[in-house]
Formats: C-alpha cells, sequence, structure tokens
C-alpha cells in the first residue's frame, strides 16, 4: 500500500534527496545526503586488499576460489586512490590477520578455516594463512600505502571490531566514508553495517569491490540500496572522480 502518492518507490526516493553542496550521482540517492562532501570530512578506506585475500597462494586461493573476482577492484581502486590522494582526502588501508600466538584467533574461526582446507595460521604457500608479519598478510604492492597514511590490523571480518579505527576517524572530523576493497559480502559489508550504525555517512563504489562469488557481490550491493538506502549509497569509481 503507497502511504503517499501512487509514485513508484524510486520516484519517491529520488524525490525528497535533493541536497545542496556537493554530492555525487549515486544510488537511491544522491551522496552525501546533506551535499557536505569536502576532502577534510571524507576518508577513502581500503578494505583487506591483502595477497591472503587476492594473490596467488593466499587463504582465498587455499580456499579454492578464483581470485580474478578479488583482482578485479585493484585498477579501480588504484585510480581512486590517486584520485583522492590529489584532492587531499584522507585514506585509510585495513588488513585482516591475527597475531602470531593466535591469541586473538577464535577457535570457532580457526575450525571453520582448516575444514575448507586453509587453516588460519597454518602454514601455506605464502607464509602462515593470515598471521600479521607473514607474506601473505601484506597488502598487495598496486595498493601499497603511503607514508603517513593510516592502516588498521583488524582481527575480524569489520574494522570498527577490535580497533581504534572510530577514534581516529573521530579525532580527524571525517562524518564521510568511501568503501572499497574486498570481499564485499564479507569485510566491506561489516564495516559499512558497523560505520552506518555509528552514524557515519557511507558510500559503497561498486567496481572498487569484489567478492568470492559474482552472485553474493550483486547481493552484497543490492542490499544497500534496500529501505531507501539501509546502509548508504552506491556508486561507481567515475561517478565519484568527476567530483572531487
Ligand atoms: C573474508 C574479507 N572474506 N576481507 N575476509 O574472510 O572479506
Amino acid at each position: 500500500m503507497s502511504l503517499t502518492s501512487p509514485a513508484t518507490l524510486d520516484e519517491r526516493v529520488g524525490a525528497v534527496r535533493l541536497p545542496a553542496g556537493r554530492t555525487i550521482a549515486s544510488t537511491p540517492y544522491a551522496w552525501p545526503f546533506d551535499g557536505d562532501l569536502r576532502p577534510d570530512n571524507t576518508a577513502l578506506i581500503v578494505i583487506d586488499m591483502q595477497i591472503d585475500f587476492c594473490g596467488p597462494g593466499g587463504y582465498v586461493d587455499c580456499m579454492g576460489y578464483d581470485i580474478s573476482l578479488t583482482r578485479a577492484p585493484i585498477e579501480p581502486i588504484a585510480r581512486l586512490m590517486a584520485a583522492m590522494r590529489a584532492g587531499g582526502y584522507s585514506i585509510i588501508h585495513t588488513r585482516e590477520g591475527h597475531r602470531p600466538d593466535l591469541s586473538d584467533l577464535p577457535a570457532n574461526k580457526r575450525w571453520r578455516s582448516q575444514a575448507i582446507g586453509a587453516g588460519i595460521g597454518d602454514q601455506g604457500p605464502q607464509g602462515r594463512i593470515l598471521v600479521r608479519g607473514e607474506p601473505g598478510w601484506e597488502i598487495i604492492p598496486e595498493l601499497a600505502p603511503l607514508p603517513g597514511e593510516t592502516i588498521i590490523d583488524k582481527p575480524g571480518k569489520g574494522s570498527f571490531c577490535a580497533t581504534d579505527l572510530e577514534m581516529i576517524l573521530r579525532l580527524k572530523g571525517i562524518r564521510n566514508i568511501v568503501l572499497t576493497g574486498i570481499t564485499t559480502d564479507v569485510c566491506v559489508h561489516t564495516t559499512m553495517r558497523e560505520a552506518n550504525d555509528r552514524g557515519f555517512e557511507c558510500l559503497l563504489v561498486e567496481d572498487c569491490c569484489g567478492a568470492t562469488k559474482y552472485a553474493n557481490h550483486l547481493a552484497a550491493i543490492d542490499m544497500v540500496k534496500m529501505q531507501g538506502g539501509v546502509f548508504g549509497a552506491v556508486a561507481p569509481s567515475s561517478a565519484l572522480i568527476e567530483v572531487i
């Protein structure tokens, strides 16, 4: 039943979202919601672009998934990151990984990874899987952080759980977050949900993400757009680069 008018849902969403200021051509609304997009209040987060998630012999490869899917966003992220660096935006990188003694690795996470043949903490072609300091845990050279850029080491899927990310964002005055990285349906989505619940205004950049299954990538993007943008908005990197 329509609450307001006979207009379609898409028309209703579009009609109420016309903020003044600078916005991105995104769906289901022009992001950010209030048009307040500036280099000093907006950060790019590049999530888990590590060898373990997109390199040969890494965790995802050892699980038997097609790493061409998780490598697909490398070029688009490199272009977006260059544009945002040039524009003076904050750049934040994350790495999923555990302490060498595995004291921050929940038993169920370890058990599940062993069950699929890629035990976290076990020796793999790229060193101990998802362990801090090992070759597989490193960020890929194509997207290496520059000196001075923030790196968040996280033991979980979300970037806020057991990290100082929120404190760093608040101290920098960041309120808009541009999300990129891998995987769309796991670490990127978990981070977006955590950020959204904390009041950050989030944009998912669709060509700058990838999942271990393409259908899950598409579904994860679709979920964001429900309910008028339940977790934020979605845009291609070209729309963002055009504006910043
Ligand atoms: C996963 C991630 N998929 N970075 N981690 O285990 O998405």
